[in-house]
């Protein structure tokens, strides 16, 4: 019961919730309790995660996406709570793999956004980027999430422009706590030249 009013607050005070999940790194342990929680009970907590995003209501895997072999140029990319860190701001255009490792403690994953301004994404009440949403053509593809400890890539064929890496993933734990990575600061730039 205690978990339906505290969800309820969450709604009115999404933001501030947000904001106090994002001081609070201290309060991982207690994340990830909960999400081990859910998993073991199949409680409603991966339901609210695919209705957000469509991308984690299975067990996470790595599903590399094209050909890494094929890329002219590897950048090497780093996930974590909750940043998004690359070992090269640019590229040539060309096929562009990204090598992902997730050191964090959650699952991540890498959406690629062609055109659009970090201000102009657009998102629902979470914070979370809302894919339908986007202009025609901007949703370049993506690595789906995959698991904590291990090394995912996906390669892609990018014309010049500048582009955003975003994990979107968002998850509704047990207690109404709402954790939208994108919103919490996993996102950063890249420049195709
Ligand atoms: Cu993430």
């Amino acid at each position: 019961m205690r978990g339906r009013v505290i969800t309820g607050l969450v709604a009115l005070t999404a933001l501030a919730s947000l904001a106090l999940v994002g001081c609070g790194d201290d309060d991982g342990a207690g994340v990830r309790e909960l999400d081990g929680e859910g998993s073991a009970t199949g409680s409603a907590s991966a339901t609210g995660s695919a209705s957000a995003t469509g991308s984690a209501s299975a067990p996470a895997e790595c599903v590399p996406v094209g050909d890494l072999s094929e890329a002219d140029t590897v950048v090497n990319t780093v996930l974590d709570e909750w940043f998004i860190a690359l070992d090269a701001p640019s590229a040539p255009a060309g096929d562009v793999g990204f090598v992902a490792e997730n050191v964090g403690e959650e699952n991540h994953e890498v959406v690629v956004v062609k055109g659009v301004a970090l201000e102009d994404v657009p998102t629902d009440e979470n914070g979370a980027m809302v894919e339908d949403e986007l202009p025609d053509g901007a949703l370049i593809g993506e690595i789906e999430a995959f698991p904590p400890g291990e090394t995912c890539d996906g390669t892609f064929a990018l014309d010049p422009g500048d582009y955003l890496l975003i994990c979107n993933i968002v998850e509704e734990e047990p207690d109404g706590t709402i954790e939208s990575h994108f919103a919490l600061g996993m996102v950063t730039d890249f420049t195709v030249e």
